[in-house]
């Protein structure tokens, strides 16, 4: 199937969107059953075309969701890739949807399978400043999450952190 991009919020400049995060950032969000921990990209240089997000997508309802599709207004593309070892290499596969089984979490993370690639960045990403992304599922529908850009090496929160 084709994976599609919604492009919302194009009447808004992109710098508008890019806002210093507030100190006390209640950082999850719920779609209906999902509850989407924590998302978060890496901060980029003029020089990077493309960035990536993370997150922890929970499903606590009883039945099986998908995560659709994701967009941002401020890249060209958000595509959910896996990583997949060929050889001694790492490829990133664009993989149309992420499953999300009842009662069990997906995980987008550095270290981990999967990740949102967003290609087509229109501006640096800046340390300590959020932007919107919209993702869609198959069940819970679509939401807007706020993505915390932090450093460039960001593996996610450590463990104990609240956030
Ligand atoms: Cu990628």
């Amino acid at each position: 199937m084709s994976y599609a991009f919604l492009r919302a919020c194009r009447a808004l400049s992109v710098a508008a969107l890019l806002m210093a995060a507030p100190s006390v950032f209640a950082h999850e969000f719920k779609a209906g059953s999902i509850v989407i921990d924590h998302p978060f990209a890496r901060a980029t240089t003029s020089r990077m075309p493309n960035g990536a997000a993370y997150m922890v997508l929970t499903n606590q309802g009883t039945t099986p969701d998908r995560l659709l599709s994701a967009s941002t207004p401020v890249a060209t593309e958000v595509m959910l890739h896996m990583n997949v070892k060929s050889g001694d290499v790492m490829e990133m596969h664009h993989v149309a949807t992420l499953d999300l089984p009842a009662g069990q979490k997906a995980e987008l993370s550095p270290a981990g399978a999967f990740h949102l690639m967003l290609t087509g960045l229109k501006q640096p990403l800046k340390l300590g400043t959020v932007f919107p992304m919209t993702l869609v599922f198959e069940k819970a529908g679509e939401t807007q999450v706020m993505i915390a850009v932090e450093r460039a090496g960001a593996m996610g929160p450590t463990a104990g952190q609240r956030h």
